[in-house]
């Protein structure tokens, strides 16, 4: 074929055609772990227990403890539901094993 007669059925020769898959996302539920307050567990074990299973520094857990002791709820965390419910099992055990009252639970956010 001469040169600038090209047929239109070449035009796209050695074009690869990749089709555009759909990505489908969903976002998993979350949930805040929170801690109760309570008169009898000692404000350094709070401290101790939210460095422990929170990963949060001597300064954050103390900021935390304190909303909890004057407000009587406070948030430790958030995250999916499984990583939720073994911090609470955590949490409580951990309580439990030290004889304090200390409540940790979870709620959808
Ligand atoms: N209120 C407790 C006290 O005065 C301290 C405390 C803080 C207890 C936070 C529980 O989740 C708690 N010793």
């Amino acid at each position: 074929m001469a040169n600038g007669s090209r047929r239109d059925e070449d035009a796209d020769a050695g074009t690869v055609v990749v089709p555009k898959t759909r990505t489908v996302t969903k976002r998993p539920n979350l949930y805040r772990v929170l801690l109760l307050n309570d008169d009898y567990t000692p404000m350094e074990f709070v401290i101790h227990v939210v460095e422990r299973f929170f990963q949060k520094n001597r300064e954050e857990a103390t900021r935390i403890m304190l909303h909890v002791h004057h407000h009587g709820v406070g948030e430790c965390g958030v995250y999916t539901y499984e990583v939720a419910e073994t911090k609470v099992t955590q949490v409580m055990d951990f309580a439990r094993k030290h004889q304090h009252p200390l409540q940790c639970v979870m709620e959808k956010k």
